[in-house]
This record gives C-alpha cells, sequence and structure tokens, in this order.
C-alpha cells in the first residue's frame, strides 16, 4: 500500500497562478487521502468546498511594538514550525523561494532533519528578485538548501541555473488544470448578453502588472476590429488598469470593452471568449493560457519564457514577438476568419490540455518527488 503523507503547502494565497495551482494541487491531493494542511495568511481563494483531508492554519503577524514591521516572516517560519510539530507533518511544500523556501528551512532546523522541505519556483523570484544582488545569495541558499526544487518550465529551470550558477538537479513539474472545472462549457444563451450575432469576442486575464503588456491587447483589439466587429473582455485589475482605460477611451473602443474585474468562474468566462490574449513581457508558463486550451479557446501571444513550451506555434494558438501587436492581430484574423482552422486549433488545444497538463500526471509527479526526498520510493 502506498504511504498516505501530511503536507503542509505554503503560497500567496490571493489571486495568482501559483496560489491557483498551490491550492488545486493541495485538493488534489487531499483526494487521493494524502493530509494537507494550508499555512498561509488568508485562506487560499480557490480552497472551496469542505474536505476531510484539509486542514487551514492561518499566520498571524505579531505588531508587536518594538518592530519598525511587522515580521511576518518569522511569523510564518514559527507557524510552519508549530504545524509541522502538532501535526507530525512529512515535508513542506513551499512555492516560491522568497519568503517561502527561506522560511521553511528556518522552521526544518527547529523541527529536525526528518522535514523535508520542496520548493516550487513560479517565476517572480527569479526573473524579478534575484537580479537583485541584495537577494541573489538568499535565493540561491533557499535553492541550494530545499531537500527538491521543481520549476513550472524548462525555461524558468534554465533561467534558474543561469541567473544563479545552480548546478542542483531542477524537477520540471508543468502547470495543470483539473479537468472536471476546465472544459468547453455550454455558454450560448450568456453570450447574448456578450456580443451580437457575428460578432467575435477576445479575453485577457491578468494581474495589469507592467510585465503583461496589457496595452498591447488594446492594441490588437484595435486592429482586429477594423476588419472585424470584435468585443473584449477583460478579466482582473491591477497597476495598469487605469492607463489601459485611458488608452481605450481615447481609441474610442468603450463600447467595445467590458472590465470584468476580479472573477472567480474562470472556465465558465473563458468558454465565452472565442481567443485569449496573452502578450506578455515575460511569463514562466502562462497558466491562463492553459486554462484557455482547456476550454478548446486557442492563445495568440509572445514567444517568450515558459509559453512556447505550452503553446505550439501553428497548433494550439500562434506566438510572436514580444510587443509584435501587428502580427498577432493577424493572427487573431486568420484564426476568426477561419472556421475550418479555428476547429481544428480548437480540438488540438483540448488534445494538448488533456494529454500533456492533466491533473492526475503532474500531481503524481509530485507525489513521486515527495516520496524521494522522503526515501520511500
Ligand atoms: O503572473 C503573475 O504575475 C503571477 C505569478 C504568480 O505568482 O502567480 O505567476 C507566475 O506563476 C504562474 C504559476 O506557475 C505562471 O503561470 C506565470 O507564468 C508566472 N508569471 C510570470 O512568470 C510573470
Amino acid at each position: 500500500m502506498v504511504d498516505k503523507l501530511k503536507i503542509g503547502i505554503t503560497c500567496y494565497p490571493t489571486l495568482g497562478g501559483s496560489g491557483v495551482v498551490a491550492t488545486e494541487l493541495g485538493k488534489l491531493l487531499a483526494e487521493k487521502g494524502h493530509e494537507v494542511h494550508f499555512i498561509t495568511h488568508s485562506m487560499p481563494f480557490r480552497l472551496g468546498k469542505f474536505d476531510k483531508n484539509i486542514f487551514y492554519h492561518e499566520v498571524e503577524v505579531n505588531d508587536y511594538y518594538v518592530f519598525k514591521y511587522p515580521p511576518y516572516d518569522l511569523s510564518l517560519a514559527s507557524k510552519l514550525a508549530q504545524v509541522a510539530k502538532n501535526e507530525g507533518l512529512d515535508l513542506l511544500h513551499v512555492h516560491y523561494a522568497i519568503p517561502h523556501a527561506v522560511c521553511a528551512l528556518l522552521a526544518k532546523q527547529m523541527v529536525g532533519d526528518h522535514l523535508k522541505v520542496v520548493t516550487t519556483l513560479h517565476g517572480t523570484d527569479i526573473t524579478v528578485l534575484a537580479q537583485d544582488e541584495s537577494l541573489s545569495d538568499l535565493i540561491r541558499f533557499a535553492i541550494n538548501e530545499s531537500d527538491a526544487v521543481t520549476a513550472v518550465s524548462k525555461d524558468l529551470i534554465q533561467e534558474t541555473r543561469n541567473t544563479l550558477s545552480i548546478d542542483k538537479a531542477i524537477d520540471l513539474t508543468y502547470n495543470f488544470v483539473d479537468k472536471r472545472v476546465y472544459y468547453p462549457r455550454d455558454v450560448e444563451a450568456l453570450k447574448r448578453d456578450f456580443v451580437r450575432p457575428g460578432e467575435k469576442l477576445l479575453i485577457h486575464i491578468s494581474n495589469f502588472r507592467p510585465v503583461k503588456r496589457v496595452l498591447d491587447v488594446v492594441e490588437i483589439l484595435d486592429k482586429v476590429n477594423l476588419h472585424m466587429p470584435t468585443r473584449l473582455l477583460f478579466v482582473g485589475e491591477g497597476p495598469e488598469l487605469s492607463k489601459v482605460m485611458s488608452r481605450v477611451k481615447e481609441l474610442g473602443l468603450m463600447d467595445r470593452v467590458i472590465f470584468c474585474g476580479k472573477q472567480d468562474d474562470v472556465a465558465q468566462i473563458i468558454s465565452l471568449a472565442d481567443v485569449m490574449i496573452l502578450p506578455s513581457e515575460k511569463e514562466s508558463f502562462g497558466l491562463v493560457a492553459l486554462e484557455a486550451m482547456a476550454c478548446g479557446v486557442p492563445t495568440v501571444g509572445s514567444d517568450t519564457g515558459g509559453i512556447p513550451e505550452l503553446i505550439t506555434h501553428g497548433e494550439t494558438g500562434f506566438l510572436e514577438a514580444v510587443g509584435d501587436t501587428e502580427r498577432m492581430s493577424e493572427d487573431v484574423l486568420k484564426l476568426l476568419r477561419d472556421d475550418e482552422l479555428y476547429a481544428k486549433v480548437s480540438k488540438a488545444c483540448l488534445y494538448r490540455a488533456q494529454v500533456y497538463f492533466c491533473d492526475s500526471v503532474i500531481t503524481a509527479q509530485y507525489e513521486q518527488i515527495y516520496y524521494r526526498v522522503l526515501g520511500k520510493e
């Protein structure tokens, strides 16, 4: 019989792909009989319904008056150690090297070497934080001292090696989607609330950080709309939102754009759309493109980071150089004008999401890593 494990998971519990992946993984592990303890500063937003194998431990930050800054990292480290001891955890699976892996390593020192630490790299700790010399040694330490390290694309593994001169083995664990949630939904009736007959619908979902190049999405809509009546759904919020709204007004596209804000039922919204637009400057994986793929919606985006490992240009979407909105809009038009091509690409999307980014396959990969670090292979 396979050993059931006691696993602690720490992630950023609010919106964001890493939080989604960590939470979905925890839920799937719990379904397989493992005991899963989320240790985070607030309830992970995708946690959902009650499960007897899922526990939530809130990290409360001590705001003692001598502290200039409340020490979240120390509160997390001591909570991790406390939960690990009280619950007899086998391992901590932490998402992001900074600060989570560093905190987990401190907890391991407090609890003992039998507590293993698995760290998953999602991108920003390598592509942004590791560029900062004041943090790079700490990130290298966190990676080298973890019992296992995983990354969400080959590109991110390579970038970790190059940026931090790291030789340690890093396991590739692609992002995944739960096929029971992400599938083409029947949204024909709902679609009539968003587009008129004959119109097409584009979608962009992100946290509107500069790295997402959301203004490019508006340029693409503008260009496509010149040739074909098209609308655009923006899902999410973030620092670039007001700039995006100004550009939409400047181009006279207000009646073509719907700003939905943050939304929970992403699969339903994606199913409304014809094409997902992801023109990011950098993307270690691009979870939203996978979510779209699993709903049969192709992505047009940039050929950068881990995106080409997910989307095969010409088969499951189209990828162009970062910032080339001209070619991206031509790709969108190519897809929207040719029903036969669209159907072929959409079918290929469903197949690729099922076969290569299937929840059960990736969950099993994580389990294998857990058993390996615990010497239970
Ligand atoms: O993209 C973001 O700004 C959010 C960030 C996160 O922490 O959720 O996303 C990163 O992790 C996701 C899950 O592994 C990946 O799908 C995203 O590509 C990655 N973002 C970047 O690399 C910019």
